[in-house]
This record gives structure tokens, sequence and C-alpha cells, in this order.
């Protein structure tokens, strides 16, 4: 069975008052997103073993056994928050954090993509204890750098290490921006980012940065790694958008993992009902 994104529908009106960052807990937004529950999971052998995390291997299943059989099976969850805030605090404790359940589809920049149950929070809940400066504008996130874990963090490593990924402040503060500590409703297996990741579902699958040590709140827009690998084929926005290829294929349709069939791809992966004013002063062929 295809799934496709036309399950919710957002009432705009109310959804531009979350845009003006007055009503972040409007009903009608929190009622768009509980229907983003009608997406069916895929089957879970492929968020399992069809995995990039290159700290591990590029190899998509060698990094899968690299992984179960890594100290990064040990990690709690410890993310130090620090930079342009009022609040800075290191993180060990999310029970304080309303627990939300998001049946989101991960597109990958490779054309491929899976409907994924994550358990987690709302990132703006963090942000709100942080309190961030007024000259605070961006997000970055920095994944654990220990080569005692990640083997391609001895010596030269494919792309540079630790691994950063950012988000603009509003970006960062949208409802379905979360970051997870399970999926498919047991905690997050090593391959898929334990102990808590990212997740950004109108964004390429890159985004979702994975085993989170550091949280800064910066007035200038971070460089993530995927970016400074190569800025003509990664940018720093990463939104799903049929009408940007990559220099080296097709964006506008994707592989369904699981199904027979090829599915044309939306713009901002189908969110855009929730997320497109995000956007509206920004050249998305320039920042893609
Ligand atoms: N630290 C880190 N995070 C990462 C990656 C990585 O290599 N290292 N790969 C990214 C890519 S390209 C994708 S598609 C998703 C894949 O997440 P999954 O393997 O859990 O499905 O994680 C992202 N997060
Ligand atoms: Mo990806």
């Amino acid at each position: 069975m295809m799934v496709t994104n036309k399950n919710y529908y957002l009432n705009r009106r109310n959804f531009l008052k979350l845009g003006a960052g007055a009503m972040v807990s409007s009903e009608a937004i929190a009622n768009e997103i509980l229907k983003l529950k009608d997406l069916e999971p895929s089957n879970n052998e492929y968020a399992y073993n069809y995995v990039n995390f290159y700290e591990f291997s590029t190899d998509k299943r060698l990094c899968v056994k690299l992984a179960q059989e890594s100290k990064l099976n040990e990690e709690k969850i410890n993310i130090e928050i620090s930079g342009l805030c009022e609040n800075p605090i290191t993180l060990t404790d999310i029970s304080q954090f309303k627990e939300v359940n998001r049946i989101y589809k991960l597109r990958c920049v490779e054309a491929w993509s899976m409907n994924l149950p994550w358990s987690g929070f709302e990132l703006r809940e963090l942000i709100n204890l942080a309190k961030p400066k007024k000259e605070a504008k961006f997000i970055k996130f920095t994944s654990i750098f220990n080569p005692d874990i990640f083997p391609d963090q001895k010596g030269y490593g494919v792309i540079d290490y630790p691994y950063v990924e950012g988000l603009r402040l509003d970006e960062a503060m949208h409802p379905l921006t979360i970051l997870a500590t399970k999926l498919y409703n047991e905690p997050l297996k090593a391959q898929n980012g334990a102990p808590i990741r990212l997740v950004v579902p109108w964004k390429y699958g890159f985004k979702y940065i994975k085993s989170i040590a550091k949280i800064e709140f910066t007035d200038i827009q971070p460089i993530s790694s995927w970016e400074k690998y190569n800025p003509n084929e990664y940018g720093f926005y990463a939104n799903v958008n049929p009408n940007v290829p990559h220099p080296r294929w097709s964006q506008s349709s994707h592989r369904v993992l699981g199904s027979f069939f090829k599915e044309d791809t939306e713009i901002f992966n189908g969110y855009g009902d929730l997320v497109s004013f995000l956007y509206n002063d920004l050249d998305l062929t320039k920042n893609f």
C-alpha cells in the first residue's frame, strides 16, 4: 500500500499565529499534527538495516553491525546546551518534556523514503527552557566525537567529524521539529542515532543528526558537515524540493522502501501546508 501525505490539512489562519510566534500551542496545529499518525509505518527492517551513519561506515549494512557491537550502546543522554542563551544547561533528564509520538515520512537525499514512528519531544520545549538571547538566530547541533566509539573518527574520516548540522531558530521552534529518543516504541538503536537525534520531516534525511552531544545558539549560520563536504550538492536548508535537482540526479521522485513503486516527491516532503510560511522571503532555488 502506498502512503500519501494527504492525511492532514491545515487551518492556515490558526497556523499563521504560530508563525508570528504568539500561539505556540494552538489547538488547531496540535490537531493537525495528531492527524499525521494516519501515515502507515514502513516495515521496521528498513529503518534497522538500511542505515546511513558515516561515523561507522559508508556501507549501509556494515554500519549496522559495527553500531550494534559498539560502545554507543552504553551512552546516556548528555547534551551540553550553550551559546547565546540565558540558561545554559547540561541535559540528562528528558522526563520534564511532554512525550510526543509522530509518524513522519523520511525522504533521503539519495531518493528513497520510509515512514517512521518516532517518540520524543518537541525541540521548542528545550529551546524555551534554555531561553535564547535576542541575538540568537540559529541552532548548531554536534554529534558525539569519540574515536573509541566510531571507527571512521580514527585518522582521516570520509567527512569532517564531529558531524554538524544546523537549523534557523524559527525552524527549530516549529512544532514538527522533534528530538527523538525512540523508534518503533523502542529506545533508539545505536545505528539509528542513540541515545537522541534530531527529526525534521520536511528536510532531507541528512539533517536528522544522530547521537547529539552539543546544542549551541549562534548568531551566524552554522556550516553543516555535508555543506562543508560539497556546498554545490548539499545546502544549509536541505528542504525537500522536487524542483531542485541534485547536481548528479533528479529529486522529482523517490523509491518508497517496501513498495515496488516510485512516488512523486512533494515540496517540503508533503508538509508544505505546515511549514511553507517559514520560507516566504527565501529563493528556494538559491537557498537549497
Ligand atoms: N551523526 C550522523 N547523523 C546522521 C548521518 C550520519 O552519517 N552521521 N546520516 C544522515 C543521513 S544521510 C540520513 S538519511 C539519516 C538516516 O537515519 P536512519 O539511518 O536512522 O534512517 O541520518 C542522518 N544523520
Ligand atoms: Mo540521507
